[in-house]
């Protein structure tokens, strides 16, 4: 494992700066991901006054973690993390059938949002599924509506934050996504 998240880090790292947010409802499994890639080995947490952020850095990359859903006072703020983002990781709890709704609202909020880099990738992941009730990645995909999404590459990744299943297989979908869209952003500039 810690091979494969060295092997992971160093492609998502590359040369270039990278921005990522991480975004979902509160309890989705978001700060258990952060743990698990164990980024805290390596990296800083930066503390943010009056916003319960989780912003960590290592090298020339930036991952800022945040809960979304109910708190329309803070949505201003998006703004700040928004701008520049190379991607965006959206961490579903796929046991939870009664928020199910309320993620995919929240979800196509931040798609829709104008200062998130037209084109930039966005990685789901279906967690939980390690629960007995868990919506199939399938299921994940139907409901929060993704095959209406336009002009994003997206991929929906099953996932069990404390155990790491799914992780490596998602960064590695968002990195190669980034790569792609880094090439074609570069050829339309040619
Ligand atoms: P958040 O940062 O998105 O708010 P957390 O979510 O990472 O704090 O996780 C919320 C709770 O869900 C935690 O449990 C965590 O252990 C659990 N969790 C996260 N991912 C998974 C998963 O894939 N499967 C299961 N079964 N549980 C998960 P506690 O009990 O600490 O609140
Ligand atoms: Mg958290």
């Amino acid at each position: 494992m810690g091979l494969t998240f060295t092997k992971i880090w160093g492609r998502l790292l590359g040369v270039k700066e990278r921005k990522i947010v991480m975004v979902g409802l509160d309890a989705a499994g978001k700060t258990t991901v952060l743990y698990r890639l164990k980024l805290n080995e390596v990296l800083m947490t930066i503390p943010t006054i009056g916003f319960n952020v989780e912003t960590v850095e290592y090298r020339n990359l930036r991952l800022t973690v945040w809960d979304i859903g109910g708190q329309d006072i803070i949505r201003p703020l998006w703004r700040h993390y928004f701008l520049g983002t190379h991607a965006m990781i959206f961490v579903v709890d796929s046991s939870d059938h009664k928020r199910m709704q309320e993620a995919r609202e929240e979800l196509w909020t931040m798609l829709k949002e104008p200062d998130f880099t037209p084109q930039a990738p966005v990685l789901i992941l279906a967690n939980k599924q390690d629960l007995p009730d868990a919506m199939s990645a399938k299921e994940v995909t139907e409901q929060l509506g993704l095959s209406e999404l336009r002009g994003r590459a997206f991929h929906v990744q099953p996932s069990s934050a404390p155990k790491g299943e799914g992780l490596f297989e998602g960064l590695d979908w968002l990195s190669r996504a980034m790569t792609k869209r880094d090439s074609a952003v570069s050829l339309r500039w040619m």
